[in-house]
Order: structure tokens, then sequence, then C-alpha cells
């Protein structure tokens, strides 16, 4: 083992000579000392980590995984899956996040960076115990200091990089649904959402769209003149977004096919040909994206829709995603022949129904692949965890050739850490149930500590049917994820706003004009969390250090000034909460429809219509509201909103920028720093437009702690 010291917070911990992942750059200087702070160390073939929680320590990070924001109790595996059935005994999701928190007698985070299999037993086997397993003797483990979480975050994205900044428009609500079968359909699905006038920017194209499942083909009968259509649904107002598969079709004369096998850049079997799988397709290949110019190909084949006129992308099923192989259907097959006219008993039966179940995603299929790295085969298990993350690195590499100064929408559905720096992620095929509004608002503020701001969940679950109520209650709660998106499988009930009854879909129109009304602080808050190292959804304990705080797992803080509590149970007409300090209430019916309520430190039952989304505004802070719009492009923001909550004073430092290039990073943004200083009588207001084009007016309503309201007007200019 080595030890270097990356800097005052970081030490990094190196055994064995690992493959490079490429998250982190920096090398440190090599410093002698003792042992891995804070774990015992057991090493072998593999290597064990375990340290001792004290009883009241939480676990915190972890990114996509199911259970608690603590993680305890719970094993994990860092394994990328597609499991379409996220139930709670699940260990792997989609993404291999290994980076958690120890928050308690001692504090401190560590990140294992070791892309294959990962276990984090966090007290499961031994309930004081955690206990963390590489397979392997090669991994460079960091160990990151901070006296408080956020800095404990804060150096940790030192470390792994600036995080991924969608186009402003990607924070408008976005419709998708797996069978938008034809150009008619989606423009269908497009007028309506302008004739029942709810906001709506993007319309995705699922699969659907492309020839025979082909990656960077467009179906020339079901979408004929691609690129008018593109056009002509941008001038309506909406951005079509394309989905892209990891496996190639193997198919003669299809160019991504041809050129991929004549410049080598597909993973390769133990024989060095081109590895075959089958997905969507039937039969494919692998781009080899470990391999920098096969990532160029791939990227830059992006550009063939690029020059249709669209503008972002969804990158699907690349853990990667294996329906089949050859050799594990030939085995099944084989098996089910011996199998016939047998007296099949318990053993035998379930045997032979295995071979068929235990066809997808099998672990001998991954083991029994290649990528060529630095001129050697890596066998894929070894390397699993990076695929996804280097799919999507090669689509942003990409945009970066293509557009240079344009931000592109993008995001992957699986992921490694580090790919926080090319695109946001989604969180997979969720289902139509309720404890998945649970599991969605446990699961952002995990991943956010792993440096994934732009994400959410399928708003009304993809899989299964849902309900008018489950939609209008996890609207309620994606209203505030930066990515907000309803998604639903084919097959299920269709789940638009305006596939429900009329009073539903008033009530999941209020809620996205809601979300349009609140993007100029989503916005502020978001970008301020990018250029500062920050999270934009938070545990209380973030930021209140009482026992209470410690315990919440169903509010979270969203941004600086608010704390949200969703109602997540079917027919619940409202819920318990916990308030750290006194704070103030806005719930939302309709967001012109302004009334309000200071609510007392303590626990409370708070009553919540279905038709209402609970907003609290906490003490000393303020929320900026901004107007609605049918997309974010429309929003007109000259004259904005301000809600404050003031006992003292409050100061709001409001961001915004062009949102749709990288100008930010030097310099070109907007800055008004707003402050409130309650006086004997009244309020001093100070705006400072440090650097300014657009407000010219902001409205003030500023409640004191009896509840009582000043309105003000400030004129810019
Ligand atoms: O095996 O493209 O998670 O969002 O709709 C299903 C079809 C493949 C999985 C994605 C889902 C998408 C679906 N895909």
């Amino acid at each position: 083992m080595k030890i270097y010291e990356i800097n005052k917070e970081v030490i990094k911990y190196r055994f064995g000579n690992p493959i490079s992942t490429d998250v982190v750059m920096e090398k440190g200087i090599e410093i002698k000392k003792e042992g891995i702070d804070f774990f015992q160390l057991e090493k072998g073939e593999s290597i064990k980590l375990s340290y001792k929680m004290y009883p009241d320590d939480l676990v915190l990070g972890l990114g996509e995984n199911q259970r608690g924001m603590n993680k305890r109790g719970g094993i994990y595996e860092s394994f990328c899956s597609d499991d379409p059935l996220h139930t709670s005994d699940k260990k792997s999701l989609y993404g291999a996040h290994n980076f958690l928190i120890i928050e308690g007698t001692d504090k401190f985070g560590i990140f294992i960076d070791y892309p294959g299999k990962v276990t984090f037993d966090v007290g499961f086997t031994h309930k004081d115990y955690l206990e963390i397993l590489i397979d392997d003797n090669h991994v460079d483990i960091y160990m990151i200091k901070g006296d408080q979480l956020r800095e404990i975050v804060k150096n940790f994205l030192k470390l792994t990089g600036d995080g991924y900044v969608p186009p402003k428009w990607a924070f408008g609500y976005q419709q998708c649904r797996w069978s938008y079968k034809d150009a008619n359909e989606v423009e269908k699905i497009a007028d309506g959402f302008l004739k029942n006038d709810i906001p709506c920017d993007t319309i995705y194209l699922d699969i659907d769209y492309m020839e025979d499942f082909k990656d960077f083909t467009i179906s020339e009968e079901r979408f004929p003149n691609f690129k008018g259509f593109v056009k002509n649904m941008k001038e309506k107002g909406f951005r079509l977004i394309p989905i892209i598969d990891a496996g190639v079709k193997i198919e003669k004369d299809y160019d991504v096919y041809e050129e991929g096998v004549k410049n080598n850049y597909f993973c390769v079997d133990e024989n060095e040909k081109p590895f075959v799988a089958a997905v969507w397709p039937g039969r494919v290949h692998f781009p080899d994206f470990s391999n920098p110019d096969a990532r160029r190909w791939f990227g830059l084949k992006y550009k063939n829709l690029i020059d249709c006129g669209i503008e972002g992308f969804w990158n699907d099923m690349n853990e990667p995603a294996i329906f089949y192989t050859d050799r594990g259907l030939k085995k099944a097959i084989e098996h089910a022949k011996t199998s016939e006219n047998e007296n099949l008993d318990i053993y035998t039966f379930f045997g032979l129904k295995d071979s068929f179940m235990n066809l997808s995603n099998n672990m001998e299929d991954y083991k029994s692949f290649y990528h060529r790295m630095d001129g050697e085969l890596v066998r894929h298990d070894q390397v699993h965890n990076l695929y996804g993350y280097n799919m999507t690195r090669a689509a942003a590499e990409g945009f970066r050739e293509i557009a240079p100064n344009k931000r592109f929408l993008l995001f992957s559905r699986s992921s490694y850490i580090g790919m926080h720096r090319y695109s946001g992620i989604w969180t997979g095929d969720n289902h139509s149930w309720w404890e998945h509004i649970l599991l969605n608002i446990k699961m952002m503020p995990s991943l956010n500590m792993c440096g994934f701001l732009y994400s959410g969940a399928d708003t009304g679950g993809f899989n299964g049917d849902a309900n008018a109520e489950l939609i209008i209650r996890w609207s309620q709660f994606s209203l505030f994820t930066p990515l907000f998106r309803n998604h639903s499988a084919m097959g299920t009930r269709n789940q638009e706003p305006f596939s429900f009854d009329q009073e539903s879909k008033n009530m999941i129109k209020n809620t996205i004009k809601l979300r349009y009304v609140l993007i100029p602080y989503i916005y502020s808050e978001y970008m301020k969390a990018i250029i500062n190292k920050n999270v934009y959804f938070a545990p209380l304990v973030f930021e209140y250090d009482d026992e209470m705080s410690k315990r919440v797992e169903n509010q979270l803080l969203v941004g600086d000034s608010l704390m949200i509590t969703p109602v997540y149970e079917e027919n619940a007409k409202g819920r318990t909460v916990y308030l750290p300090e006194d704070m103030l209430l806005w719930k939302v019916e309709d967001y012109r429809n302004k009334s309000y309520q200071v609510v007392k430190k303590g626990h409370i039952y708070l009553d919540v219509d279905l038709k209402e989304t609970p907003i609290f505004i906490r003490k000393n802070k303020m929320l900026i509201l901004g107007e609605s719009a049918n997309n974010v492009e429309n929003i007109d923001n000259r004259e904005l909103h301000v809600i404050a909550f003031v006992t003292e004073k409050a100061k709001y430092s409001y961001y915004d920028d062009d949102g749709k290039s990288y100008d930010y990073k030097n310099g070109k943004y907007s800055e008004i720093i707003i402050e409130i200083e309650k006086t004997d009588e009244a309020y001093d207001i100070k705006v400072d437009p440090r650097e300014n084009e657009k407000v010219e007016k902001i409205h003030f309503e500023i409640i004191d702690s009896n509840g009582n309201v000043t309105k003000k007007m400030v004129e810019l200019y």
C-alpha cells in the first residue's frame, strides 16, 4: 500500500496497480503513515475494510440505492444492473456510487475507486460494523475530511470535478412514454398540452423512432422528413429528445456496425472477435467505450441527430443490459431438451425454469468479454461499472467537439462516480407504487452527495398502472427535482396529465405551473450548487444539529430557502411534519393565490388536501418566484416576486445566466443580492443588481413571526 496526500482534506491509499477510471486526476504526494484511518484492513485476493459504527452514527450517500437515506441495516452491491423490479431487498440498481459519509462520533467520507464489484455491508451481517468488500486487490481508496457534511461533499467534489449543467429549458416539465410510435402520435401529445394549457418543454422519443432499433437511425416510415418534424415541433414549443442504446445492431451495410468492426471499436470475446450479445435489435456488438478512439467515433455519431435539430439525448441500456447470449441460450435450450419427458420434481423443475430466468444480465456473460485498455485485454466484469459512464462521456465529449459552447440535455441510466461531469441520470424503471415516491425522496439527496444533481425519477412510475392520485402526489414532489419527467412503459395505462378526469387534470396542471413559477429559484439554486460544489437536495441533518433532524428521512431541504414535506401515501389527507425551527408555510393550490401561515418549531400534523403542495420557507430566508409560461423560453421574468420570512434579516443571492452556453464559466452571469432587515417598524430592503440585464422590478411580500404581511416593490432602474 502506498499513501498519498492529495491535499489537506484528502488522503489516497493505493493498493497494487489499479486500472485507471479517470475519475481523479491529481496524483498527490507520497507520505508515510500507518494503516488506514478509522478502518481495519484485511488484504488477500480481495480487500476488506471494517469500521465499528457507534450507535448513533448515520451512514449517508451511496447514491442510487434502495432503502433509507441512512444506509444502516442494508447491504448494497455496486455492480450496475438492469433490474426493473426495485424492491427494497435489491442490492444493485443501475449506478455504482462508491461514496459514503459517516456522520457521528467520527465524521468523514470514503470513496472506493474500483470499477468492478464492491459490496457495502452497512450493519447487515454484523449490526455494528460497516464492512466494505472489494473484489480485487488493485484499488484506490480516498479518505475525505471535513468539519461539516457540506464540507465533506465539497472536498469530494473538488476531487471528482464540476457537475453537469443542462440547458435551462431542461428545467421545464418533460413528457415521455415508451410507445409514442410515430410523428402523428407525438404531435397529438404536443397538441394535448397546448389545448389544455399545460406547460411542457420536451417530448421524448423512445426506441420506437429508430429503424429496427438501430442507433442513430430514424424510421423513414414513422418519422418521414424528420428534420422538418423537429423544426415544426420546436416552433410549437417542444424539443424532441431521442433515446440512444448501448448495443449496436449486427447488420451488413449499417454504417455504425461496419465502421465498428473495421476499426476494432467493439468489445471482443476470448478469441478477440467482436463479442455478440442480444438486446433490442437481436444480436448486437457493444462499443468498447474504454477505448478513446471508439469513444470519439461514437460521440460524433450523435451529430446525425444534432444535424436534424436535436438538442438532447438519453442514454439507455448501458450497464450494459444483456437479454441473452448464444452461449446462455444454447445452455438453456439443451437443459430443456434433456428435461423433455422427464418427471420434474421441485429441484429439477425450478432448475429448468432458472436456466431461462437467469439468461439476462448473467455474470458468466459479463466474464466472457473483454475491453482493450492500453494494449491489454481487460475482462469486462473487472471494469463493468465504467460502461455507462464512458458511453455518456463519449456523448458529452462529442457534443463539445460538435458545438463547443452549447449546452445539451443529456442523462444516462447507468453511471459511475465522476459521470456527473458529463450528464445527469434518471433512476430507471421504477413502478407506479406509492413506496416509490418515498424511495425517490430518499434517493435524491444521496445522489446529490455523489455529485449527481441533474436527476429525477420516472414521475408516476414506469412499470404498472398509475391512478390519478399517484400522478398528482408524485408530481407535487417531482416539481422540485431538476429533472421533472413523467414516463411510463409500453402497455401500461397512459399517464400524461390529460389522461385523467377534468378535476385531476387541473390539479396536475396547477402543479406543473407551480414548477414554472419556481424556475427562477430552482435554477438559481441548482447553478449555485454546481458552482459552489454543494448539494441541491439535502437531508435536514445537513443544516440543523438537533437530534431530531438526524432522524427525519421524509422531508428535504431544497436549496438554501425551502423545506418540503411531500405526501407519499394513498388516500392521505396530510402527514406529520417536523420543524427544526419556526417556518413560513405556503400551501399552494394555485400559485396565484398566496396565503401564508407561520408554523412553530416542533412536531405537527399538517393537513394537505390532494390539490395542495406544501412549501415551507425557512426562517430568515426568501423564495424567488417568476411567471409561468407554456415553456421555459417563453417565461417573462422581468418582474420577480419574493416571499420572505423575516424575523431579523435575510439575504439571498439570485443567480441567472443565458441558460444555453458555458459563458457563465467566464463570469457572464447575472447576480442580484437581496437583503431584507427588520427594523423596529418596518423593513430595510437592499437590492444590489451586481450584474443584471433582465430583471426590472421585484415585488416583495415579507412576513414576520406573527404572520403580518408587508408588501413592497423595488424598481431596479
Ligand atoms: O428494457 O426503451 O429504462 O426508460 O422506456 C426496456 C424502452 C428498455 C428501459 C428504460 C426505459 C425505456 C425502455 N428501456
